[in-house]
């Protein structure tokens, strides 16, 4: 059972309450290789203390946000754009992105090639260099659009940042495997900025001691739909206890693109 839902506007279940909770539920959820597994319904962990919570001013910055937090797990969740915005920047990443190609768009795992479930694509300050499938890389230089919406994220959040990973999920068959954000090249204790444009997908967050066949412990998983133009900050210490996978979603059948913003700690940090 999931800890909570938190559901949202615009059709796409993005704001569902403490009080609303799931039933029982399959999951159909697949690993990074693309290996489907169905994941059986949890039950008896329902955790009856709830926190998803509005912040005390919901609208600081003229955003409505939501806090939701767990062990920790300390996330925030706000609709950054308004539809007809949303609309266009999905429509410019769509026409300006360059993603990866060849070996940067395959992953090898136990030893064979598999191509990545998504595509992906790096932009950043010059000078920035990162490890990638095991290469040092560097990104390439903002474009407007990347550029654009950075500034807007950074003015909600008081952050900067100065790298984004786009994903962009072609449709529900698309997805990343469970795994956190915890590279050692991010400086320390920075947030991680994630904005989601086209469809709604499934965010699912795993603690790290509830993974596996014998999980030392039995933390309630929580599992958060994204909504055309929202953001979730992803507050540390999230990234140290909590594994977060966008999962397999058959039904979904529209495009979706991610971009998460990231502070790369500067060399000799
Ligand atoms: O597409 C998403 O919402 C997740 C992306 C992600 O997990 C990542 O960039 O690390």
């Amino acid at each position: 059972m999931d800890r909570f839902l938190v559901k949202g506007a615009r059709g796409c279940s993005v704001g569902k309450g403490p009080r609303e909770q799931l039933g029982r539920k399959r999951a159909l959820e697949h690993s990074e290789d693309g290996q489907e597994r169905e994941s059986e319904p949890e039950n008896g962990r329902e955790n009856l203390e709830k926190k998803t919570s509005v912040m005390a001013d919901p609208s600081v910055g003229g955003y409505r946000w939501q806090q939701i937090k767990a062990e920790g797990l300390d996330c925030d969740y706000a609709v950054l754009f308004g539809r007809a915005e949303a609309d266009g920047l999905f429509q410019e990443l769509e026409r300006e992105v360059e993603y990866f190609t060849g070996d940067l768009s395959k992953v090898q795992v136990f030893g064979k090639w598999h191509s990545i479930p998504r595509k992906q694509a790096t932009y950043g300050d010059s000078g920035l260099s990162y490890t990638f499938s095991g290469l040092t890389l560097s990104p390439k230089p903002w474009i407007p659009v990347t550029e654009r919406i950075r500034d807007r994220v950074s003015r909600a959040t008081g952050h900067n940042f100065n790298f984004v990973l786009v994903n962009r999920y072609q449709d529900g068959h698309d997805h990343i495997g469970e795994h956190r954000d915890d590279e050692r090249e991010l400086a320390p204790r920075s947030p991680i900025a994630s904005v989601s444009f086209g469809a709604c997908r499934d965010f699912c967050l795993r603690h790290r001691d509830s993974r596996g066949k014998k999980p030392s412990r039995d933390v309630a998983s929580v599992k958060l739909q994204l909504a055309h133009g929202s953001i979730l900050l992803m507050n540390y210490p999230t990234n140290i206890y909590w594994y977060h996978s966008l999962p397999v979603r058959k039904k979904v059948r529209a495009p979706r693109i991610n971009l998460t913003f990231r502070t790369i700690a500067s060399p000799g940090k």
